[in-house]
């Protein structure tokens, strides 16, 4: 069984960045339904002894198309909003430090310039999807995009996602209307470098 990721703090506590209705929405019934539809799937699938980073990476081995596609947009939509949610916080928005510090520097040449990347990624997704920031085995860093609920894991390359930005109109419509840049732009002021480090580190 599939537990959804329980925050740490309020659905208030990211205001005024990200809006009450919108993280109470998100969590409370996005984040939710797609774990219950996952644990579903999986039930089904006979798939109860396996991880999820299992699940995704040997999608192709479920030969039933209609309970692999139910694997990979609810399996997705699980496991990169745990990794969403839990990379947020109110005491979020202050650079890294330590390794991954030391790593962005040398992929992407400062920590502003991985900023914008990842902000370019998010913002030119079409429609609706995700933007990843990956550990790659060798221990550099990847930003990537995902259509839907797919993720870097799926890929085959083992690469791990440390953080994620959700695109999708849910994660930002009630308040940003269709301003998804000024959605991004905001949501760095509580992304917790700290806790993403943990990602890269762990
Ligand atoms: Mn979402």
């Amino acid at each position: 069984m599939f537990t959804q990721y329980q925050l740490p703090y309020g659905y208030d506590a990211l205001e005024p960045h990200i809006d009450t209705l919108t993280m109470e929405t998100h969590h409370g019934k996005h984040h939710a339904t797609y774990t219950k539809n996952f644990n579903d799937a999986v039930e089904k699938a006979g798939l109860g002894d396996k991880t999820v980073e299992e699940i995704l990476a040997n999608l192709n081995q479920v030969s039933d198309e209609a309970l692999r596609k139910a694997l990979r947009n609810n399996g997705g939509g699980f496991y990169n909003h745990n990794l969403y949610f839990s990379t947020l916080s109110p005491n979020g928005g202050k650079a890294p430090t330590g390794a991954l510090a030391a790593q962005i520097e040398k992929d992407f040449g400062s920590f502003d310039a991985l900023v914008e990347k990842l902000s370019t990624a998010a913002a030119t997704q079409f429609g609706s999807g995700w933007a990843f920031l990956s550990k790659k085995p060798d221990g550099s860093l990847v930003v990537s995009q995902s259509l839907n609920q797919d993720n870097p894991i799926s890929e085959g390359t083992g690469n791990k996602p440390i953080m994620c930005i959700d695109v999708w109109e849910h994660a930002y419509y009630l308040k940003f209307k269709n301003l998804r840049p000024d959605y991004i732009k905001t949501l760095f002021n509580v992304i917790d470098w700290e806790l993403v480090a943990k990602n890269y580190e762990g």
